[in-house]
């Protein structure tokens, strides 16, 4: 047995601990030195007179001097962390301005891309997609382009190896769509383009395109003529004028280029029309019947149109851009005129 005294005066370094509970920072560390202290602290003192027991008393004085050390180690410990968790919470400026969260932005071409597929949309289209590395048949052949036609020569187009290339148009897909579907067909097919033009103003040498095909019994260049009315009505304003003009293409005929009145001048002739009062948005015709042979389409029943054009163009007319080149080079400053 130990001592009454040192009993007694374990008991009351014990019963600290509800000091500890309830100390300030300045209390707490008085108190660590008062009970633990190295030299003076009271727990210090009672091991400090354990060589004056029985080995008996040592033993038991001993064991209950070091648990309640333990424990009010423990106890200081925790205090400490509540106090320093509460300075922090002291510490928050509930008046500091918050951080503006970055905002993402859909890149105008994206925009531009999804508005025209919404509108088609309306008119019966859906909208697919198809492979950007394409064959020669596939690119060329099938749509009536031969291969000794200049816009199949190495100098205007990527050739991955012998008869395989990077897709020039997405007209590729057109020609698998009426390969795989039966008329009636209403197709919109967005995606990249490859044409070996270097950097400048007006050109890159990947570009987003969308095509459109319309295939059916009876389908007549009025029906074109409705809806790209209804597009352009739709897309740039329902008082903007629409006038098409005869072209060429080798998989139309007849085949046209489509124009809007200028969205800068409204038509009295500015440095972005060069002063036409015009601005060409597509080509388009009737598809050839020599196309739809080699697609598996019968020429006798059907007929269709289809058009193609340039969002990348779009989007620089819509939003005032002088530059194709920032479309691509993803500049933070330019991007972020976007966000909604
Ligand atoms: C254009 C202009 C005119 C076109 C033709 C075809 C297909 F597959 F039916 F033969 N797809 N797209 C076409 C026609 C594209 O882009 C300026």
């Amino acid at each position: 047995m130990a001592p009454a005294s040192l009993d007694e005066r374990l008991a009351a370094i014990a019963a600290r601990a509800h000091d500890v509970a309830r100390a300030d920072a300045r209390q707490l560390d008085d108190l660590r030195t008062e009970l633990l202290g190295r030299k003076a602290g009271a727990l210090t003192e009672v091991l400090r007179a354990l060589p004056s027991l029985t080995p008996d008393e040592r033993r038991v004085v001993g064991q209950r001097a070091n648990q309640i050390k333990r424990e009010l180690e423990a106890a200081i410990g925790a205090r400490q962390d509540e106090l320093t968790r509460g300075e922090r919470a002291a510490a928050v400026d509930l008046t500091m301005p918050a951080r503006t969260a970055w905002r993402g932005a859909i890149h105008p071409v994206t925009r531009v891309v999804d508005e025209i597929c919404d509108i088609f949309r309306e008119l019966g289209f859906a909208r697919v997609v198809g492979p950007e590395a394409e064959t020669e048949e596939y690119n060329f052949t099938k749509l009536n382009i031969p291969l000794d036609h200049p816009a199949a020569d190495m100098h205007d187009t990527f050739y991955l190896k012998p008869g395989v290339v990077l897709r020039t148009h997405t007209s590729p897909v057109q020609a698998r769509v009426m390969e795989r579907y039966p008329p009636p067909i209403r197709v919109v097919v967005p995606g990249l383009v490859y044409r070996r033009d270097p950097w400048d103003p007006s050109h890159a040498p990947v570009f987003e395109q969308i095509e459109g095909l319309v295939v059916d019994e009876g389908v007549s260049f009025v029906d074109f003529k409705a809806a790209i009315d209804y597009f352009v009505h739709h897309f740039f304003s329902a008082d903007t004028a629409v006038r098409f003009r005869p072209s060429f293409f080798p998989f139309t005929e007849p085949s046209a280029e489509v124009d809007v009145r200028c969205q800068m001048c409204r038509g009295s002739g500015c440095s972005t029309c060069k002063q036409t009062g015009w601005m060409e948005i597509m080509g388009a015709g009737m598809v050839h019947p020599a196309v739809f042979e080699s697609c598996g389409i019968d020429a006798e029943r059907n007929t269709g149109y289809a058009f193609g054009m340039g969002p990348g163009r779009i989007a620089l007319v819509r939003y005032g851009i002088p530059d194709i080149r920032m479309l691509y080079q993803n500049d933070m400053r330019f991007l972020a005129q976007f966000a909604e």
